[in-house]
């Protein structure tokens, strides 16, 4: 008897678990097997990137997307010259921009020496040439390791516009609460304002939809690009970096000393190579890695 109900309970469990088998989900036979899901990353990538450059000193710069914009200006931009033609550019690469214009602090550690003509280390480095400039991009990109250069034409005015399409980022027109330009006149409905009349410490106005400051006045900034007044129209459309010979090296941004037209997103000017001015600067960019 106890050895029959033995039998019972052992045919009994293995009924048990033949059923609780089947229960379970099968994956049908065809199924392909599940692929690993891609890596997602939720972090969004950095904004803003520091470099240390020794002695307390640091240089921040600010992620620039890719994209595409209206470089130059519409014919019916007040004040507007010639060399402005308004055409359709594609940027294919993010960049970090310098979020301020280099001060004179940053270059000293990296040059051990300020060539600037009104002094203070949180000023702008002024009455740099071109080719010092990128002697000090050079010096700054063996020391931190990564490379430095100057924008292009063509990344300045994307990363000066961040999006706007008017003669200025602020709008259709600038005031001194917004930049330090020459504000004794007004620009288009725009208002007369305070005139410094000299270079200001960098960061004090507004930062731009990219979070870059001062890309409007204080001091002009030198780009990569030689400058052709024609340049314009023949331009390759993606990712331009000028012509290939010029007069002198564009400089953006109008500065201190200078009327808000000059001071446009679209407007170009340009000096020689060796020009040292106590209104030229520069801002630098680090190619996004
Ligand atoms: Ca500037
Ligand atoms: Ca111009």
């Amino acid at each position: 008897m106890k050895k029959a109900i033995a039998v019972l309970m052992v045919v009994f469990v293995a009924a048990f678990f033949a059923i609780a088998k089947e229960d379970k989900p099968q994956a049908p036979a065809n199924a392909a097997p599940k692929a690993a899901a891609p890596a997602v990353s939720t972090v969004p990538a950095p904004t803003e990137k520091t470099i240390d450059l020794g002695n307390d000193v640091s240089l921040t710069l600010v992620l620039v997307p890719a994209g595409e914009f209206e470089m130059g200006s519409p014919m019916e931009e007040l004040k507007r010259d010639g060399d402005e033609a308004q055409h359709h550019i594609k940027l294919t690469k993010p960049f970090y921009m310098g979020k301020f214009e280099v001060t004179q602090l940053q270059y000293r550690v990296i040059m051990s020496q300020n060539p600037s003509k009104v002094g203070g280390d949180k000023l702008p480095v002024e009455n740099v040439n071109w080719y010092e400039a990128c002697r000090f991009l050079k010096k700054l990109s063996d020391k931190a390791g990564v490379k430095f250069r100057l924008p292009t034409e063509a990344e300045w005015e994307y990363a000066c516009r961040a999006g706007t399409k008017t003669a200025f980022n602020t709008g259709t027109t600038i005031d001194s609460d917004f930049a330090n330009y020459n504000a004794k006149d007004a620009y288009a409905d725009g208002i007369i304002g305070t005139y410094l009349d000299s270079v200001c410490e960098v960061g004090k106005y507004k930062p731009n939809a990219f979070g870059l400051y001062d890309m409007h006045g204080n001091v002009w900034e030198w780009c990569s690009d030689f400058y052709d007044e024609d340049y314009y129209k023949v331009t390759p459309l993606t990712d331009p970096n000028g012509p290939q010979k010029g007069d002198g090296k564009v400089i953006r941004g109008g500065a201190w000393n200078e009327p808000a037209w000059k001071c446009r997103s679209a407007d170009r000017n340009h000096r020689g190579e060796k020009t040292n001015q106590g209104v030229i600067g520069l801002r630098v960019v680090m190619e996004a890695q």
